[in-house]
């Protein structure tokens, strides 16, 4: 499908801006671990310190360059499949929200008024400028969702009332259905806590509340950045994998993605087991929802590994009647057509394998108390967001420039290596962190190398040495995939056009079809959603404003991290009894 003018470059550039902030997002990844192994023995480095860099790490990666894609992604989608134009106006005032608060979170960022990591937990307080932008940047990202994406999708079923709605296409939209909701609470954390805070209307607000509305959104949001890779796994892995490769079942696909519709929000107390004043209940709760959640995962990984197994027999008849050996027939590294983006997402799901299994173990309530606060919940995340997600997002961030741009992709041989430089340095960087964590309780979000991992300090633990200079070679190879990814992305950006430019994508067609009408339409399944949602959060909810709240509790000191008012009660005790020892 030909794309041009505002359009084409609306797409083009909600891929190439976020890129350029990856690359120091990722510079940044690469500093943690040189920080944490003590390879960097300070707490700044070219004016930016470790909790800047940090925070730098955590918002680029995990919010920004996920948001700009999955809108590029779905504007892309939406347009290619239903074969209906996208809203030039609509696109334009999206782009300059989204831009626009990006660049004001940014400027917060990196002049040191926000350095409050992306997790924003309060007593960390930034500048408002931090989260008008970040409020700009959800609000932009939802507009071509209500204003291109439902409309056409509406338009397009009134033109096909016997068609089910292509499900790449149901995918983005049950993405964004789900992106919608969950913004809800932490729209009300960002809007009624942290906004009035940081610009003085109010002293004091309840911390337990806002972390509790952080995570009603900070769970699915893992899933938001998931899904655009579930979409690429099911509608269009087979076709990169062999012409007549096919998705094994479409009606497994829809079922998995209203499953995350469902499943995906009652799930976040799984990341605040440890916090006093929810109950045990509503955490067990969690935990158990969290183990639904993991299903549609597993549908995957059993549909995603058919479709594979059938495309493969399918290219190579001699491999029909093998069990394993048709693996052996994948396209792991060639550079014909578009069998390069193979690798992006084989090596995602390679990882993944592993992302999901300690996903699990981080939701076993009981295995959470060993692993929670320690290096693990990175190893974990790292293979997950760090993994699947990034690697399906940078190889269609390629295809689809190339595409857009109507040029050759440049340098394939290092584009298809480079996710196996991803995978190789994340399996080290992974394994040290998870190791480390989980059985020797290395800490997350600490730049050890000052502290526990410098022999004059004495905190020096050097049982954790070895971790952290494993995770140095993990990162080192992580830079090295990313670099090599870099070249390919900016020689096909810059490469002189061949043809014209296009939006498409390779889709498979479905070997198993059935009709699904219980799954075709979302309307009650986002009903159900919410009110699960809704339900699942208000006892713990009523739980931190009652429990949670410690009334006149005290300041604390820089110099004495002990309450200043027990430092006042002793003193004023030993006063007392000092006086009285006078008297008798
Ligand atoms: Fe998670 C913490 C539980 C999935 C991201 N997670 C995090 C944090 C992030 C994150 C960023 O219960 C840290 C937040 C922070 O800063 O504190 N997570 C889970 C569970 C799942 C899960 C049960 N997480 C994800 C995904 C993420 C993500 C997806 C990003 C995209 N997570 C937790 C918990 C915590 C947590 C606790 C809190 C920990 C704490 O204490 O702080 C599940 O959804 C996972 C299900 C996945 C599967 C895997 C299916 C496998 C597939 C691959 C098949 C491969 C094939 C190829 C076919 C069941 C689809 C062949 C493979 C070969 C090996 C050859």
């Amino acid at each position: 499908m030909r794309v041009e003018g505002s359009i084409r470059f609306i797409i083009l550039s909600e891929i190439v801006f976020p890129i350029l902030l990856l690359m120091f997002g990722i510079y940044h990844g690469v500093m943690q671990v040189l920080y944490r192994a003590g390879i960097i023995k300070a707490d700044s480095f070219l004016g930016i310190d470790y909790y800047q860099g940090l925070t730098l790490h955590g918002v680029i990666n995990a919010i920004v360059f996920t948001t700009f894609f999955a809108v590029a992604f779905g504007n892309g989608v939406v347009m290619y499949a239903l074969k209906k134009p996208l809203r030039p106006a609509v696109q334009w005032i999206a782009w300059i929200l989204m831009v626009g608060g990006t660049l004001m979170a940014a400027w917060a960022m990196f002049t040191k008024r926000a350095t409050v990591l992306y997790t924003f937990y309060p007593p960390l307080i930034g500048h408002w400028t931090f989260y008008i932008g970040a409020v700009l940047l959800v609000v932009g990202s939802l507009l071509p969702f209500f204003f291109d994406w439902i409309p056409n999708t509406i338009a397009w079923k009134r033109e096909n009332p016997d068609q089910k709605i292509p499900l790449a296409v149901f995918g983005v939209m049950v993405n964004h259905t789900l992106w919608t909701i969950m913004i809800i609470p932490v729209a009300i954390e960002i809007l009624f806590q942290l906004f009035p805070l940081s610009v003085g209307l109010v002293d004091e607000i309840n911390p337990l509340l806002a972390r509790t509305l952080f995570w009603f959104f900070g769970h699915p949001v893992v899933y938001f950045w998931l899904l655009p890779a579930y979409v690429m796994l099911y509608t269009m892995l087979p076709k990169i994998a062999s012409e007549k490769g096919k998705l094994y079942s479409d009606p497994a696909g829809r079922l998995a993605f209203v499953l995350f519709l469902l499943f995906s929000l009652p799930v976040g107390l799984h990341h605040q087991f440890t916090e006093p004043g929810i109950s045990n209940v509503w955490k067990l709760i969690h935990a158990i929802f969290t183990f639904c959640v993991a299903l549609p995962s597993l549908i995957t990984a059993f549909t995603v590994a058919a479709s594979l197994e059938y495309t493969a027999k399918a290219e190579d008849p001699s491999v029909r009647n093998s069990k394993f050996y048709w693996w052996t027939r994948l396209p792991y590294l060639r550079l014909e057509g578009d069998k390069w983006l193979f690798s992006y997402l084989f090596a995602g799901l390679v990882l993944f394998f592993f992302g999901g299994i300690t996903g699990i173990v981080n939701a076993s309530y009981n295995l959470n108390l060993t692993v929670h606060n320690t290096a693990y919940v990175p190893g974990h995340f790292h293979t997950t967001v760090g993994g699947l997600v990034l690697l399906s997002f940078l190889g269609m961030s390629l295809y689809m420039v190339s595409k857009l741009r109507g040029t050759d992709v440049k340098f394939k041989g290092l584009a298809a290596l480079a996710p196996y430089f991803w995978m190789q340095g994340m399996f080290m960087f992974s394994y040290a962190m998870m190791v480390g964590g989980a059985l020797e309780g290395f800490p997350r979000r600490t730049n050890a190398g000052l502290t526990y991992l410098n022999p004059d300090s004495p905190l020096y633990r050097p049982e954790w040495v070895g971790y952290a200079q494993l995770s140095v070679v993990g990162g080192a190879l992580l830079g090295i995939g990313f670099v090599l990814f870099l070249i390919a992305f900016f020689g096909t950006l810059f490469a002189p056009k061949v043809r014209e430019a296009t939006i498409e994508f390779p889709i498979a067609q479905a070997y198993h079809d059935a009709p699904t009408p219980v799954l075709n339409n979302l309307k009650g399944w986002t009903v159900a959603a919410v009110v699960l949602a809704v339900l699942s959060y208000i006892p713990p909810l009523y739980d931190v404003t009652q429990r949670g709240v410690f009334h006149n509790s005290p300041a604390y000191n820089e110099q004495y991290p002990i309450p200043l008012k027990q430092l006042q009660q002793t003193q004023s005790q030993s006063d007392e009894k000092l006086s009285l020892k006078e008297e008798r």
